[in-house]
């Protein structure tokens, strides 16, 4: 482990993920009904109320889980605890009406207007960027399944150390950050390395109850990808490693087996070939 990632603590990548995220997200519930507002925050009150009840909740346990939210917020950790525990059910509810692909949850480190690739290309790596090369060619298509001329494939992933640029310090700005764009037949050639899996900040409040609970913090390796065109919804998905030994207990709960790369070893022996396309859905009317 370089000097660069030893700053590379929980405090540090939330505090980058919470400021990325306070951009104005209220305004898309601005139209929200009381009544809805009311049937929910009183559901989750009551799931919670049902919990202290079954299991007596005492007031040390209540002392604790207090002084450990006030800490989740500090630390900047909420977008890393929301996206973790609870996002996979957002994810699940807000796609089951697809017909194409449904995808799996954004996380936490997604940053828009990565660097434009074209239709085939690198994306922006270190001189000596650490990794297997991966060469992944595919299509995107529409559910009729006609091809999707000028989809945007943005693509972000960790590095063989599994850090984060912009979110773990010393790395390239749009370092393994890239925009695609297919061309006239859908299709598109990306070039970049493999990731490694992934462990979430272990040092901060999201760290806490993990060893407190007994869990454990990794994620399988994974690609990062967002999938758009006009007209369509936009597919938000990550791509997984067969073999990866938390691809069965993902601590985010994000992996699909319709989600796995099979990359195949390059003929020329320098890293995996892989094809994996994208089917997207028209917007509902
Ligand atoms: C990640 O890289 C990630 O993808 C998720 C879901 C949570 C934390 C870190
Ligand atoms: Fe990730």
């Amino acid at each position: 482990m370089t000097a660069t990632h030893e700053t590379a603590t929980a405090a540090a990548s939330g505090a980058n993920a919470t400021e990325r995220f306070k951009s104005d997200k209220l305004a898309g519930v601005a139209g929200t009904p009381k009544e809805r507002v009311s049937l929910l925050a009183r559901e989750v009150l009551e799931a919670v109320y049902g919990t202290i009840r079954r299991h007596k909740v005492t007031y040390d346990e209540y002392n604790a889980l207090k002084a450990w939210l006030i800490s989740v917020g500090e630390g900047g950790e909420w977008p890393l605890f929301l996206d973790v525990w609870v996002e996979h059910v957002i994810e699940e509810v807000a796609t089951e009406h697809r017909q194409g692909n449904k995808g799996t949850i954004e996380g936490p480190y997604y940053v828009p207007d990565a660097p434009e690739q074209g239709a085939r290309g690198s994306v922006p790596m270190r001189e000596n960027e650490p990794g297997t090369p991966l060469t992944w060619t595919g299509q995107v298509t529409s559910t009729d399944g006609s091809a999707l001329a000028g989809a945007k494939v943005e693509l972000w992933h960790a590095d063989a150390d599994g850090f984060y640029s912009q979110f773990a310090p010393g790395l390239p700005e749009w370092n393994l950050r890239a925009t695609f764009t297919t061309d006239a037949d859908g299709k598109f050639e990306i070039r970049t390395v493999r990731p490694a899996p992934y462990q979430i900040p272990t040092d901060g409040a999201c760290g806490k109850l993990i060893a407190a609970a007994g869990w454990h913090a990794w994620r399988p390796a994974h690609l990062h990808v967002k999938v758009s065109a006009p007209g369509h919804e936009l597919l938000t998905a990550q791509l997984y490693f067969p073999g990866d030994e938390h691809n069965d207990d993902d601590i985010a709960s994000a992996v699909k087996p319709e989600l796995m790369l099979s990359p195949q070893p390059a003929s020329d022996g320098s890293g995996g070939t892989v094809e994996y396309g994208f089917i997207l859905d028209p917007e509902q009317a």
